[in-house]
C-alpha cells in the first residue's frame, strides 16, 4: 500500500515552508492541508495536542511535530540518496548548531521588526543584519551551507527569503547591500524546484503581513 502523506500546514509559515522544501527534496508525494490558526481544526488538536501549532507531518496516521524532529525523520525515513543532514557526526552537529541559530536570532529579530516601532525596531533591525552577517560568514564561498550539496541549514533559513521584501520595506534597508553573498546563495536555492514550489509570493506575503501587523498593532 502506498504511503499517505499529509502535512497540516499553513501557506505563509516559516516553518511549514521548511517542512514542504524538505519533502520535495525527498520527492515525496504529500497532501498539504491548510490550517485556520484562528479556528485549528480537530486533526490538528488531535495530531499535535501538545503545541497545537503547524506543521504536523502525518505519515500513515501517525503524527510527526516541530521541525526539527520532522527534518531528521524525513531524511530517515525517505531519499536516502539525498541527504538533507550529514552522515558525519561533527558535520550534523554543526548543521544544527547553525538552524538552532536561525531560530534563536534570526526568526526573533524578524518577528520585532514586523511587531515594533521605533527604537525597538531600530534594535531589532541591527540585530537581524548583524546576525544574517554572521550567517553570511558562515557560508563563505560556498555553494550552500553544507558545500556542495542542498542541506539542513539551507532548508531552514530559505524561507527568510520570501519574507526579505517586507522586511526590507518596514525597516528601510536593503539586503542586497548589506549580505550580497546571502542574496546570491539565495538566488541559487530559488532555482532549486522544492524551494521554488515551496515558498509564497512575496508581494502576496507583504500584504498578508501588513494585514495581521494592523489588526496586532493599530498603531502601524
Ligand atoms: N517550534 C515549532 C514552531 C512552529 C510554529 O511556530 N508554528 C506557528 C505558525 S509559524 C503556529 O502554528 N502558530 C499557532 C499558534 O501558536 O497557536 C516548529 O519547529 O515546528
Amino acid at each position: 500500500m502506498a504511503d499517505e502523506v499529509i502535512l497540516l500546514d499553513f501557506w505563509p509559515s516559516l516553518f511549514g515552508m521548511r517542512a514542504r522544501i524538505a519533502l520535495r527534496e525527498k520527492g515525496v508525494e504529500f497532501d498539504m492541508k491548510e490550517e485556520d490558526l484562528s479556528n485549528k481544526s480537530p486533526l490538528l488538536l488531535k495530531m499535535n495536542p501538545v503545541h497545537k501549532k503547524i506543521p504536523v507531518l502525518i505519515h500513515n496516521g501517525k503524527p510527526i511535530c516541530e521541525f526539527l524532529i520532522m527534518v531528521q525523520y524525513i531524511d530517515e525515513t525517505w531519499g536516502p540518496e539525498s541527504p538533507l543532514l550529514p552522515s558525519d557526526p561533527h558535520e550534523r552537529a554543526r548543521a544544527k548548531f547553525w538552524a538552532d541559530y536561525v531560530d534563536k536570532k534570526i526568526y526573533p529579530a524578524l518577528r520585532t521588526i514586523l511587531l515594533s516601532m521605533g527604537e525597538a525596531e531600530e534594535a531589532a533591525k541591527k540585530e537581524y543584519i548583524e546576525c544574517l552577517k554572521v550567517l553570511e560568514g558562515e557560508l563563505g564561498d560556498k555553494a550552500y551551507f553544507g558545500g556542495e550539496r542542498f542541506g539542513y541549514v539551507d532548508v531552514s533559513l530559505i524561507p527568510f527569503h520570501s519574507w526579505f521584501y517586507t522586511s526590507e520595506t518596514l525597516a528601510n534597508f536593503s539586503i542586497r547591500e548589506e549580505c550580497p553573498k546571502l542574496v546570491a546563495w539565495a538566488k541559487r536555492c530559488l532555482q532549486r524546484e522544492s524551494v521554488a514550489k515551496s515558498l509564497p509570493d512575496q508581494y502576496k506575503l507583504n500584504d498578508f503581513i501588513l494585514s495581521s501587523r494592523r489588526s496586532v498593532s493599530p498603531n502601524k
